[in-house]
């Protein structure tokens, strides 16, 4: 019997999971129709989705609670405190929409459209949430254009350098391997259903390494008897084991000499790049054993199938984009692509999203301006982690433009997560910023604004879900009504052209077009009925084809590059290079000497995503609060113990936090769990008032994690 026959009144709506999370489960929300407004009652896992397997997680398993919230934002408010005082009160729609077109208004015609900033990122990570209609409203308006790139970006900038693509392995492909390397990732954290596919090529004789400057969750999952490894370099450091680990696989004979032949150019470059690269050499770079990097080389050239695994751990860090040009390398130089299971495995976002015509979905031809040929002026771009800069005028990236008069802020909560995050708060809370935040709750950015705008749960509005850790493409049905005055995302952005006054039809496409023009070759009925439909991806498991067949790496050459040319034009290295971060112990040696400690702020708990949940009861509360990881010896060495109240600072801020002393982290490191608000921390500041916003050498990612810092008893001034 079906639900419909047992209770008559509920029915079930099949969904995904809309959060920047690898894992894009299905889910099946039952609804109960039998009163005035349709209400959700459960929301559980779908058994039958090919990844999650019917499975959530400890943060979305109470997924109604947070729709059914009673902090949930319902109606439109206006501030009426200082910015930043959360005192606001309740107006229309149409009030709030005034008011925006008034002023956004007012900021054009004084300072040109540049001045008007759009910021947002992946809070809500389906098509219409992420890229919907708001890329055609800024570009009517010619606004400064966002780069979007704190997260993910980099890593394809950079394996793109070698590979010619972001394409690579799909994760669970690596049920076929034999050594899984999961190198700068938390697996277990942060990609959850993926482990399963892990324990399988586990029970079937695939051997694990760890590498990470954390002994993180994944780590513990090491098993020396089993022949598994955890290795812990100092952050931002690992190129320099693979350059040693090229140079022991290049002296041993143990690369692939035909498919080097075959597939890639630069291979006599390369060897020269990493001849002076010993193990040793390594060793003194990275704190790990020259053994163990000799070892490693030798394990992942003999071992076949072998599969590195990495997400974006390893970008943060001013040598992000190298890391993963080097990264990409070692798969090249062992013919680990020729193997069903071997390769690197990083986002499938090249096989999901590349179904997407972004330019059809966004219409740059929109833009006002043009140049001579008629052809779009873009506006210029600033870059999102570089906010606090930005918004506070010092930044280059300004350019000519002139400062940013307004901000439209949706699906993002940079207060908590851009870097250098003090200067962020002191921009937003300038009194010639116009300010409208679209937001769920009311956030610690949305304080800052002038007006608040209620935003849509994943329940209740339609959306297309393409994952970056699997294959499964989703629709996303709506389950109940907005709830209160809220809106999705899309619809948003027709309110405000709109009032705008507007009129381009373009502005006002309804959802299933906007789907349409952005999904070509989708069937979007059919993707509907039958819930989920996997991206086309090779049939052999092979993302790189047949090593025999034509070449497939779309480079300049044609081939992989160990020598880019591209490179060069860019100012970089040719070849893969070892730059010590400049703030890190190898580098600015007077900054070192005052910050000794290297600070990480990675993902850390079960029941958090980002800075999306700390505020909610079952889940802020459940995890306890920040604190700050230390060794012992460091710990001993300030006269810090357990639990003591202490004071993580640098030029940037200070942080006071609690001690835990742990072995999780080696001396010289520290951590402080990221996504906890200024609420939450003593002194009102949070994680990211440390970090750097240094950006990437390319791809335009941030050095979050190349953060110096000293310790010091709370009580204790410097
Ligand atoms: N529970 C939970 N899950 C999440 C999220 C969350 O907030 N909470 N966030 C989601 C998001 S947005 C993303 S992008 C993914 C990210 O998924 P991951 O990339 O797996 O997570 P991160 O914590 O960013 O980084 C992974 C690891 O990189 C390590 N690392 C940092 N620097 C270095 C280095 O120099 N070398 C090496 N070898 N390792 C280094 C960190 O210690 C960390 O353990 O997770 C998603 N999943
Ligand atoms: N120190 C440090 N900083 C980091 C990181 C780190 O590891 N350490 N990780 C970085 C990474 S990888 C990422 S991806 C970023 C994440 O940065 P963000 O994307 O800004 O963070 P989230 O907390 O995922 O989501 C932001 C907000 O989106 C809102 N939201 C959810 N759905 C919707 C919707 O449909 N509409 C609207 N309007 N709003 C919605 C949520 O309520 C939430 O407040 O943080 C980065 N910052
Ligand atoms: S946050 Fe990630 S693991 Fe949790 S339900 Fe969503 S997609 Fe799945
Ligand atoms: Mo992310």
């Amino acid at each position: 019997m079906t639900l419909a026959e047992q209770e008559p009144t509920m029915r079930t709506v099949h969904g995904a999971c809309h959060h920047d999370c690898p894992d894009s489960c299905g889910w099946t929300v039952t609804v109960d129709d039998s009163g005035s407004e349709p209400v959700a009652v459960k929301l559980r896992g779908t058994p039958e989705h090919p990844f999650s397997q019917g499975e959530l997680c400890p943060k979305v398993n109470r997924f109604l609670d947070r729709v059914y919230s009673p902090q949930r934002l319902l109606h439109p408010m206006r501030r009426v405190g200082p910015k930043g005082s959360g005192q606001f009160e309740q107006i229309s729609w149409d009030d709030a929409l005034a008011d925006i077109a008034t002023n956004l208004h007012r900021v054009i015609d004084e300072h040109g459209p540049e001045a008007v900033m759009p910021y947002s990122d992946a809070g809500n990570q389906s098509l219409l949430s992420m890229f919907g209609s708001g890329g055609r409203f800024f570009n009517r308006m010619g606004a400064t254009r966002l780069e979007r790139a704190i997260c993910g970006v980099t890593v394809g900038a950079g394996t793109t350098m070698t590979n010619g693509s972001g394409a690579s392995l799909e994760a669970t492909e690596m049920v076929h391997s034999k050594l899984i390397v999961l190198w700068a990732t938390n697996t277990r954290l942060t990609n959850r259903h993926l482990w399963p596919t892990i324990e399988t090529a586990r029970a079937q004789g695939a051997r694990l390494v760890v590498i990470d400057p954390i002994r993180t969750l994944t780590a513990e999952a090491v098993d020396p008897a089993a022949g598994d490894v955890f290795i812990q370099p100092r952050p931002g450091t690992d190129i320099a084991m693979m350059l040693a680990m090229m140079h022991v696989i290049i002296e041993r004979d143990l690369h692939d000499a035909d498919w080097v032949a075959a597939h890639t150019t630069g291979f006599d470059e390369l060897r020269a790049a990493v001849a002076d690269w010993t193990p040793q050499r390594a060793a003194e770079a990275t704190g790990v054993d020259a053994e163990i990097i000799e070892q490693l080389a030798i394990d992942v050239a003999s071992t076949r199938p072998t599969a590195i695994r990495t997400l974006i751990g390893a970008e943060h860090h001013e040598n992000g984009a190298m890391f993963f040009r080097t990264l990409a390398c070692l798969p090249a130089l062992t013919g680990a692509w020729r193997d069903r299971g071997g390769g690197f495995s990083r986002s499938v976002g090249f096989w999901t999203e590349g179904q997407i015509d972004m330019h059809a979905l966004t219409k740059p031809e929109l833009i006002p301006i043009t140049d001579a040929d008629g052809a779009p002026w873009f506006p210029r771009q600033t870059n999102m982690s570089r906010l606090g800069t930005v918004l506070t005028g010092t930044d280059d990236d300004l350019g000519d433009g002139p400062p940013i008069h307004a901000l439209i802020v949706w699906n993002a909560n940079p207060v908590v997560v851009v870097p250098n995050a003090d200067l962020v708060e002191q921009g937003l809370a300038r009194d010639d910023l116009y300010t409208v935040v679209h937001e769920q709750f009311l956030t610690e950015t949305a304080r800052y604004a002038d007006i608040v705008l209620p935003a849509t749960t994943q329940i209740e509005a339609d959306d297309v879900v393409f994952p970056w850790g699997h294959l499964w493409v989703a629709y996303n049905e709506a389950a109940i009504p907005p709830a209160g005055e809220s809106v999705s995302n899309t619809e948003l952005f027709r309110r405000l052209a709109a009032a705008m006054g507007y009129t381009e039809p373009e502005l006002f496409a309804d959802d299933e077009t906007l789907l349409s023009d952005a999904l070509p070759t989708i069937d979007i009925e059919r993707l509907r009925a039958e819930k989920w439909q996997r991206a086309p991806y090779p049939d052999d498991g092979r993302p790189y084809g047949d090593p025999g067949g034509a070449t497939p790496f779309p480079t300049p050459s044609g081939r992989v590059e160990f020598a880019s040319d591209q490179l060069e034009s860019l100012g970089q290295p040719r070849v893969p290079t070892y730059v010590p971060p400049a703030e890190g112990p190898d580098g600015d040696a007077e900054l070192a000497a005052r910050f000794p400690l290297q600070l990480l702020t990675p993902k850390h708990h079960s029941r958090f995503l980002n800075s999306g949940y700390a505020h909610l009861p079952k889940h802020g509360p459940a995890e306890g609060g920040p604190f700050v990881e230390m060794n012992a010896t460091d710990a001993t060495a300030r006269g810090l113990a357990d639990g003591d109240l202490a004071t993580v600072h640098n030029d940037r801020s200070s942080l006071d936090v609690p001690v835990r002393i742990t072995e999780r982290v080696r001396p010289g490191v520290v951590a402080v769990p990221f996504g906890w608000w200024r609420q939450h921390h003593v002194d009102g500041k949070v994680a990211n008032s440390l970090t750097s916003d240094t950006l990437t050498d390319w791809g335009g990612g941030v050095a979050y994690s190349d953060t110096l810092v000293e310790v010091r008893g709370a009580a204790q001034r410097s």
